[in-house]
């Protein structure tokens, strides 16, 4: 396995131990590396704290950072700035949109819906990208999570997956954008994975049922390889890679 040591990740969206972030954080946590997480709101912290603590290393940093806000954004990446200098990379594994908007039809998508899951689930990436850059000026990988619905049609994906192709193309022009820097910018395409987020989209059972029929690898995806993906999007083996989408879907997105 790769070795992280000594090189600092930014973890952006455990909301609790199903969480793909959470998948993630194991993953850098094994391979040896320091982590800074970050949580949306009040309600999130305890938990986030409880599970931090079952880690291997020491993180002692877990911070405030609601994305829909600017000056959150700005305080969260200043803080981590003056506690540890430099980082390495950053997860983002945030998204949202509202219940009623996940099922149905796509016509009847609101003007607020619409905005609110552009808002959290892409625009996002970019304010933090902006933020963070500061803190790889030695370069560094960027990470977004994505989904197939943001590629092709999917039932009840709805405004989540107009949300996800403009986060997608958010990773290509940030890509180009920061490449320059030396700072790497690319998304995980992951299978559908049981968690808080998910449990909003109607139906989400037969979609996890037709992966196990219909994928190649004929099984659902687990955040285990979602992980050690991202190690690898992390590490220095990926270097020649950005502006991808990387698909950990058991092959599903050939089909
Ligand atoms: O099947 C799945 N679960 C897939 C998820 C398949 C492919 C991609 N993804 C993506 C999601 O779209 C998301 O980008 O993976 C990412 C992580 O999602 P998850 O692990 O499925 O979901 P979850 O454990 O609920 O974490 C998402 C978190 C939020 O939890 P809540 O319960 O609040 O939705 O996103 C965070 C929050 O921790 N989040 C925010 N963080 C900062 N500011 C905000 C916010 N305003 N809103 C939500």
């Amino acid at each position: 396995s790769i070795s992280m040591k000594d090189k600092t990740y930014v973890i952006m969206g455990v909301a609790n131990k199903r969480s793909i972030a959470w998948g993630i954080a194991r993953a850098l946590d094994e391979a040896g590396a320091n982590l800074i997480f970050t949580y949306a709101g009040e309600r999130f912290e305890k938990s986030v704290r409880d599970l931090v603590a079952t880690l291997e290393g020491n993180h002692e940093q877990i911070l405030p950072c609601d994305v829909t806000s600017d000056e959150d954004v700005e305080k969260c990446f200043n803080n981590i700035k003056e506690s540890v200098g430099k980082i390495d990379g950053l997860a983002h594994c945030i998204a949202f949109a509202k219940t009623e908007e996940l099922s149905g039809d796509f016509s009847d998508t609101s003007r607020d819906g619409f905005l609110l899951a552009h808002n959290i689930s892409s625009y996002s990436l970019t304010i933090v990208a902006k933020h963070a850059k500061p803190l790889m000026a030695e370069g560094g990988s960027i990470v977004a999570l994505t989904y197939i619905g943001g590629e092709r049609v999917m039932p009840n994906y709805n405004v989540m997956g107009v949300a996800k192709a403009s986060l997608e193309m958010s990773v290509r022009y940030l890509a180009a954008d920061l490449g320059k820097h030396g700072i790497r910018v690319n998304a995980i395409s992951s299978g559908p994975i049981r968690t808080l987020s998910s449990k909003g989209v109607s139906d989400f059972n037969s979609i996890l049922r037709e992966i196990e029929e219909k994928a190649p690898l004929r099984r659902n995806t687990t955040p285990e390889e979602v992980g050690d993906t991202a190690v690898f999007l992390f590490s220095n083996m990926s270097r020649g890679i950005t502006g991808e989408v990387l698909h950990v879907d058991s092959g599903y997105h050939v089909l």
